[in-house]
């Protein structure tokens, strides 16, 4: 970028001819001209020890969410940022800092380091581009000037919960009701987890209560607080925006998966499956913006092959009345292949060792994607759930867990590549359970 080299400052003297020149110079988000100057420009804030070229810097919005909550729940944390982001830039220019991945509770496959993990690893980055202006950490650390986020909001519910029949946005500045998850170094400055970018610091921590959607946190952001950064911690608490409109659905097209991770499983799904795009009808444009399948001509095919997704683990632990036990499962993958007329099925699981043996004497002819050490070491804990999750998503039909937001995901794929929804809203009951109610469909607003 043009802009960073030049070393001047940032002061109301600056030729307004050279400012127009080196915004030119910046990607189109960057230089929405309409958009009134960021905090560093403005009365009050034209801090003369910033270089001249944070003039033209977007305000950055961080996050992050509740250590324990796993990879896809983080996904529809993201989408509910992303609407946040498109209210903020409605009065001012903003960009989302996405936050590494790291430090799952799943990802625990020993001997491989999994933090800081960029979202390039997992994501098309240009993709997500297309629906919001992002930029990984790496880079906001390159251009805002150092690893300093100057205000941190951790987001909280209120202390006293919400009186039923009440229901209420607000948004308030309360103390903290837990213990904080920061604290203050000898040189006065928040220390925390941050992704694990031990130094990074933030200049400054309070609470906020909240109770209401996304966009709830907007005055905040463009009124209470003129910081450059800052980072709203405990995303989870916010709420969806419009859950299931255009928005959300735009976010979520543009959550496309890195073309590495799908190129892998195209291969698999070719060689092992039978399955190419073009046999399957699930052509696939690069562009999600492209992606547009009409309800009524929507039929994508799928590969010759049952998906099949058991979350385990976790899910089995509390005798959860929903999740069926592997025989239960075995006895219901068998009577879909009867009546589809297929003889593949592809399972994805998260399944301990000995339940993984145990299904293979059950179902011999289950296929799986077994990574080799170094393809786990490449692909990651985080690759290898995008990885099961794509070929689950290019199945001719597919069943998944109860409440599990791994087979949501894989739903949502589905409904992306347009498949029948009789094909995609199927999930395992359990053994003994009497109202196995079935997923509900959600349907593409384009
Ligand atoms: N490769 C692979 N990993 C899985 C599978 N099922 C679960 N996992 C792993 O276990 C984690 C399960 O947690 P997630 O589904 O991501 O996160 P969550 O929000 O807790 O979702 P649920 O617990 O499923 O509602 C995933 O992130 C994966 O790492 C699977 O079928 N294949
Ligand atoms: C934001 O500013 C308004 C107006 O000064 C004030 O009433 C409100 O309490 C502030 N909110 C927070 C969360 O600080
Ligand atoms: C920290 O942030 C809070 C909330 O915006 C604000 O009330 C307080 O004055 C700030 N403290 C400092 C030292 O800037």
């Amino acid at each position: 970028m043009a802009a960073r080299g030049l070393g001047g400052r940032c002061s109301a003297e600056l030729p307004l001819l050279l400012l127009g020149l080196a915004v030119l110079a910046l990607p189109p988000w960057l230089a929405a001209a309409s958009e009134p100057p960021p905090a560093a420009l403005r009365a009050g804030h034209a801090a003369s020890s910033k270089k001249w070229y944070s003039c033209v810097l977007p305000r950055y919005l961080l996050y992050d969410v509740n250590p324990p909550e796993g990879f896809n729940l983080r996904r529809d944390v993201y989408i509910r940022v992303a609407s946040l982001l498109k209210t903020l830039r409605k009065s001012e220019n903003w960009v989302l800092v996405l936050p590494p991945w790291g430090h799952l509770y799943h990802w625990q496959s020993p001997d491989i380091l999994q933090t800081r993990i960029a979202w390039s690893e997992f994501f098309d980055i240009p993709s997500l581009n297309r629906n919001i202006p992002v930029i990984e950490y790496e880079q906001f650390l390159a251009e805002s000037g150092g690893p300093f986020i100057e205000q941190v909001y951790v987001l909280q519910g209120y202390a006293e919960g919400w009186k039923e029949g009440t229901w209420e946005e607000k948004i308030d500045e309360k103390p903290c009701i837990d213990q904080l998850m920061y604290s203050k170094d000898k040189h006065g400055y928040y220390r925390g987890w941050f992704w694990d970018y031990k130094e990074t610091r933030g200049l400054n921590v309070s609470c906020l209560s909240v109770q209401g959607s996304a966009s709830v946190v907007a005055p905040i952001l463009l009124k209470n607080t003129s910081a450059q950064s800052v980072m709203l911690d405990r995303a989870e608490n916010l709420l969806h925006d419009h859950y299931g409109g255009k928005d959300y659905w735009n976010t979520r097209r543009s959550m496309v998966f890195a073309k590495h991770l799908r190129v892998v499983g195209d291969e698999f799904r070719k060689k092992y499956l039978q399955s190419t795009d073009e046999a399957d009808k699930t052509q696939y444009k690069e562009d999600w913006t492209q992606m547009k399948v009409k309800s009524l001509t929507s039929t994508a095919l799928g590969g010759p092959y049952l998906g099949v997704h058991l979350r385990r683990r976790d899910f089995i632990w509390g005798h959860r009345e929903d999740v069926p036990s592997l025989q239960g499962a075995v006895k219901k993958i068998y009577s879909l292949l009867e009546t589809l007329n297929l003889e593949k099925v592809f399972v994805a699981t998260d399944a301990v060792e000995e339940e993984v043996e145990l299904l293979k004497k059950l179902l011999p002819e289950m296929v799986r994607f077994e990574p080799s050490l170094e393809e786990l070491e490449l692909y990651k804990d985080g690759g290898l759930a995008v990885i099961d999750q794509w070929i689950c998503a290019h199945a001719r039909y597919f069943i998944g867990t109860s409440v599990s937001t791994f087979s949501f995901r894989i739903h949502e794929e589905r409904e992306i590549l347009g498949f029948d929804p009789k094909t995609t809203y199927n999930r395992f009951c359990g053994d003994t359970e009497k109202n196995c109610e079935q997923p509900a469909h959600w349907k593409i607003v384009y």
